[in-house]
């Protein structure tokens, strides 16, 4: 896509500090990290959200997270990681090309887990969760 800005690091006509590639997937540090390392996980094709992504690109971009995220870890002497999508505008995904994050994190860095994002509703009832769940099941 010639106005995605993920398309055009990919073929180098943006610069970019590239730490991997392969032939479906590619990643590179976060212009705007949030910790030391904060590097950037996509699939070569542009797809917007997870939703999109063929299953043999997200293939790979779980194949190359799973190389990337020990080396992104060891790189900067962190003590784990946080791993996760932006998926849709809704849930604040900015650039639309399907990316992962890998958020290095440290022991007492203080930015707590993905849960403090959320407010709730933390309990619901067992019906409505039946209920969610035989959704999901049945849904292909
Ligand atoms: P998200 O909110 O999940 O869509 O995050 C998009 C990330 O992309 C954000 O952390 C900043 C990063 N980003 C945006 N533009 C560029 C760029 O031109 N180069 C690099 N390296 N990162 C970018």
């Amino acid at each position: 896509m010639d106005d995605c800005i993920f398309c055009q690091i990919i073929a180098g006509d943006i610069p970019s500090r590239t730490v991997y590639e392969d032939e479906h997937a590619f990643a590179f540090l976060d212009v705007n990290p949030l910790a030391p390392g904060h590097t950037l996980v996509i699939p070569k094709g542009h797809h917007e959200t997870l939703n999109d992504l063929p299953a043999d690109e997200g293939s790979a971009v779980f194949s190359a997270l799973h190389d990337l995220v020990p080396r992104v870890e060891a790189a900067v002497d962190a003590d784990g990681s946080t791993v996760a999508f932006n998926n849709g505008e809704a849930a604040g995904q900015e650039v639309p090309h399907v990316h992962a994050h890998i958020v290095p994190r440290f022991d007492g860095d203080g930015n707590g887990p993905i849960h403090a994002l959320f407010d709730g509703p933390g309990e619901m009832a067992d019906e409505e969760l039946d209920r969610i769940a035989d959704d999901i099941a049945a849904t292909e």
